[in-house]
């Protein structure tokens, strides 16, 4: 495997976002995670392969934190790394947009803060041709209802990271079915599954982006 790989997750697990970054301490000095996601395209990597090595750091900070060995200052710059990246990956993902194959309007749901998922699912729907209206985290179902009447015809995306939070996930879903009975609802997230999408009562579950663009254009 290319060092660079292992670089780029060790600069997500440790929350090394740049060469200027003094954290982690021990790092400091060392390149961070703009650089070298800057370096593995200079070399050819794929986005791809950068974006699963973003993974494997997140998934290690992740357990670290569910061992309680790091704590949410650690999960921050963790995603601050993972932004840095994510900026560098973003041209590569929107990269091809045609004419618009309709809209997509995404939000992380009531009560969620993580957007990192959500974000890529934006860039590489929008990347595949749909216009995509985000409404960011801690989006309330009536957030939700005004967007999709201000895009008659639009597909929702509704992401959830907690298990606390899918149960705001499902009342969304159920408010907008309730309302807009029409709307097609196709929701994601780490702790969902296709059972969980069911009992919601929402029309698909996607595990990630691709997943996700397959729903859309399946249904548009
Ligand atoms: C970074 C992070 C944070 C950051 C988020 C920063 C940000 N801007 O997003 C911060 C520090 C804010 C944070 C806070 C908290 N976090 Co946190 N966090 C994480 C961490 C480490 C990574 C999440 C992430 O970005 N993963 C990388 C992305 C790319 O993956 P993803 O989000 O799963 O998205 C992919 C798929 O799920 C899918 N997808 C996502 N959304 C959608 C939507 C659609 C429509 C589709 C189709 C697909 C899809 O596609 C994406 C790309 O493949 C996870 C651990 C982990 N390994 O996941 C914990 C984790 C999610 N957090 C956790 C917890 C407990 C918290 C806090 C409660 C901690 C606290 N005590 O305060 C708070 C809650 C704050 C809140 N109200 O939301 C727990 C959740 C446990 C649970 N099951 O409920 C986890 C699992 C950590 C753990 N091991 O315990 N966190």
């Amino acid at each position: 495997m290319n060092p660079i790989i292992d670089h780029i997750s060790l600069c997500i697990e440790r929350g090394k976002v740049d060469i200027r970054s003094p954290y982690p301490p021990d790092l400091k000095g060392q390149p961070g995670a703009d650089e070298w996601a800057r370096d593995a395209l200079e070399q050819g990597l794929s986005p791809e392969s950068i974006l699963s090595a973003c993974n494997t750091g997140m998934e290690r900070v992740g357990a670290k934190f569910g061992r309680n060995e790091v704590f949410v200052p650690e999960l921050l710059m963790a995603a601050k790394a993972m932004n840095a990246v994510m900026a560098h990956l973003k041209p590569h993902f929107q990269a091809g947009t045609v004419k618009e194959k309709g809209t997509f309007v995404l939000g992380t749901v009531a009560g969620d803060l993580h957007d990192i998922g959500k974000n890529l699912v934006s860039m590489v729907v929008a990347g595949n041709g749909w216009k995509v209206v985000d409404l960011g985290v801690d989006v309330k179902p009536s957030k939700f209802i005004d967007a999709i009447r201000q895009h008659p015809g639009c597909i929702v995306g509704l992401s959830a990271l907690l298990t606390t939070t899918m149960a705001n996930m499902a009342k969304t879903v159920q408010e907008i079915k309730g309302q807009l009975p029409e709307v097609k609802v196709l929701v994601g997230g780490a702790p969902l599954n296709q059972k969980h999408a069911d009992d919601m009562g929402a029309d698909g579950y996607a595990p990630d982006p691709q997943g996700a663009v397959a729903f859309l254009n399946k249904a548009a």
